[in-house]
């Protein structure tokens, strides 16, 4: 073999040789996603999902996470603990091989609902071979047992510590900060978003999170409890609390069909948007799949008939469509599916064709009954799809003029936008700015190769609360749709938004540093959340951090992006600095502008993540909706500005 050929050999085997717990480290995004925020939250979901298993097998009601101080995490469950008896085939304990065996799962049997695929379902070894050390105490067999692990290497053999009657398992890690190197730092909020999720969507189940990082008023540790009943049906109040009801009830069922475990809630509030959600064994699916399709399917052929048996749709002179029967909906639709298989760009479309019918059956059987039993209600909504029918019909036309203007012809595009020269999208951005004198600052400021500016005049149209048709027929928003280049329809999906075209890949919200600024930022952010949520996903979205103040002495400037950074950096300047406090972006010419905002070596873009679907959808629903009190309240508790950035 010539020596070429030698290396090329031995690095094959080395590969192959390669341990999985070595191969998860080197190369974690495989496993869970990414070695970010998201990443880093995950090694907590996939040691919870081991507990949820637990309990959904009907072992454990009780699940308790703690972020510890230094950012470890501790969680304990009442379940049957992890077995800690000798495994025949590796020869060491089962314990053991749950945490070091790639694949060896939290189960050794296949019958528990267990992600393949997935986002989820790696195992518990996964977060072990992430984490500098970690300790599993499992409570099993009159005994406690315990065992230590560092980056996945076991410190010593299973040994009993003491004796105990209780049963169940603890297991605490240290996320590793060489693996994790952007933060190792826990967000109670998202913890606490997706341990509520998990309680509604296991009902019955308590779940306890406590951040001792953090004490309270009365000084005890932040923590919340959840703990639902009744499951989907709380969901869904909790979801559409901020939305007027249409009808006062939850309609809902939770059952079997063809062996497929099937929930589903759903209401009809007097707004014009459609808010569906689904799950697939606790995933949020986003891109929906075969058990939406079956919920769509079960939803429209029941109404319809419902519909067209009542005689009130006789004087319509249009065919009624799906999408019609849709409107104001907000409806959750869980199923737990043995072997999921999930498709699509980010892997969170349900591709199990035998789930469509399950759903839709469950949902039409739901719905008959529901209708014969309340036929106030069911009056209620088909009024509303009536309405909807009308509606989109006039919507219909203005959508067509959003979709017929082509932007690549100069003649299209909207006179406010003032293009870059650049032509290739992946190195174009756009910067969307509020008012038109800022919009001249970010004009001369730019870089015109590759920056555009669409200047916004004032506040934009509140989406939430506005029909599609004003939507489509706002000036602002078409320009949107226009600069971009983006129009609505794929071969796929009609009503997709079609990103073959978009003009530029990064697309950046610039607003005033101040509440009228996030108030406009929170107006476009809903605009992009409701219309264009696939160019969020896509990575398109981002945020402008303009400076706080300008810190000056003599000849020396610094900025501030906060109270903090001003007092130090005015301490450095040996004190008595002036300071200068931007109110908004006009404030600055368009060198500072530059400087601070527009330049990519400097400025500090924050790009929009959702990271948890349905709670972004309820926090839009309540920040741009009618009720004031809890508008309020969210704004008071997220101090500086209420920033979507979740
Ligand atoms: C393997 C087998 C059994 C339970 C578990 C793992 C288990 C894993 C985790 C992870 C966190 N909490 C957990 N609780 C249980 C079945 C045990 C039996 O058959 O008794």
């Amino acid at each position: 073999m010539s020596e070429e050929a030698n290396k090329k050999q031995y690095s094959a085997d080395s590969i192959q040789a390669l341990e999985g717990m070595e191969h998860v480290r080197m190369r974690p995004s495989m496993y869970i996603g990414d070695v970010g925020v998201r990443g880093l939250h995950h090694l907590v979901y996939e040691v919870v999902d081991n507990s949820i298993d637990e309990a959904m097998a009907g072992y454990c009601d009780k699940i308790e996470v703690t972020i510890n101080e230094d950012n470890s995490i501790t969680t304990e469950d009442n379940g049957r603990g992890i077995p800690v008896d000798l495994h025949k085939k590796e020869g060491v304990s089962a314990l053991e091989v749950v945490m070091t065996k790639i694949g060896a799962g939290g189960k050794f049997d296949k019958d528990s609902y267990k992600v393949s695929g997935g986002l989820h379902g790696v195992g518990v070894s996964c977060v072990n071979a992430l984490s500098s050390s970690l300790k599993a105490t499992v409570y099993r067999d009159g005994k406690i047992w315990e065992q230590e692990y560092e980056r996945g290497k076991t410190l010593y053999p299973v040994k009993s510590v003491g004796e105990s009657k209780e049963t169940g398992t603890i297991v605490t890690f240290v996320p590793d900060d060489t693996i994790f190197t952007q933060t190792t730092e826990y967000n109670y909020e998202t913890l606490s978003n997706r341990m509520r999720e998990l309680a509604y969507l296991n009902k019955g189940i308590t779940i306890k999170l406590t951040d001792k990082r953090n004490k309270d008023e009365k000084g005890e540790f932040i923590s919340e409890t959840f703990h639902s009943e009744e499951g989907l049906k709380e969901f869904i109040k909790f979801l559409d609390g901020n939305r007027e009801p249409l009808i006062q009830n939850v309609v809902s069922m939770e059952g079997e069909k063809n062996g497929i475990p099937v929930e589903v809630a759903m209401v009809y509030n007097t707004g014009y948007s459609e808010n569906l959600h689904s799950y697939v064994n606790n995933i949020n699916t986003h891109e929906g799949g075969t058990h939406l399709s079956g919920f769509r399917r079960g939803l429209t052929t029941t109404l319809k008939k419902y519909a067209d048996n009542s005689g009130m749709l006789d004087k319509l002179k249009f065919e009624i469509s799906g999408d019609d029967f849709r409107e104001g909906l907000t409806a959750i639709v869980s199923v737990k599916v043995a072997e999921p298989q999930f498709e699509g760009q980010t892997k969170t479309k349900l591709g199990n064709r035998e789930v469509t019918s399950a759903v839709s059956q469950a949902v039409s059987e739901m719905l008959t009954d529901y209708l014969e039993e309340n036929p106030d209600d069911a009056k209620q909504i088909v009024e509303k799809v009536k309405l909807a029918a009308q509606a989109r019909h006039a919507a219909a036309k203005a959508r067509e003029m959003v979709q017929r203007k082509n932007p690549m012809s100069v003649g299209g595009l909207p006179g406010k936008l003032s293009d870059c020269s650049e032509q290739d999208p992946t190195k174009c951005e756009v910067f969307l700015v509020e008012g038109d004198s800022a919009g001249g600052t970010a004009k001369q400021g730019r870089d015109r190769n590759f920056q555009a500016i669409l200047p916004l005049r004032g506040k934009i149209l509140n989406v939430e609360k506005a029909m599609q048709h004003k939507v489509f027929e706002n000036e602002e928003i078409k320009n949107i749709y226009t600069a971009l280049g983006v129009t609505i329809g794929t071969e796929e999906d009609s009503k997709a938004l079609n990103l073959d075209k978009l003009r530029y890949h990064k697309v950046v919200i610039m607003c005033d540093a101040d509440v009228d600024g996030s108030h406009i930022e929170t107006l476009i952010l809903t605009f992009f959340f409701r219309y264009m949520r696939e160019l969020i996903e896509g990575g398109h979205v981002y945020i402008a951090t303009p400076p706080l103040y300008l810190v000056k002495k003599g000849a020396k400037k610094r900025y501030a992006w906060n109270d903090k950074d001003r007092d130090a950096i005015n301490a450095e300047m040996g004190g008595g600095a002036g300071i200068q406090r931007y109110k908004g972006l006009g404030e600055m010419n368009a060198e500072q502008l530059w400087d601070t905002t527009m330049n990519p070596d400097f400025r500090k873009l924050r790009q929009v993540q959702i990271d948890n679907a349905t709670e972004s959808d309820r926090i839009f629903s309540m920040l741009m909706g009618d009720e004031v009190p809890p508008r309020r309240e969210f704004i008071e508790k997220n101090a500086v500005y209420a920033n979507i950035d979740v």
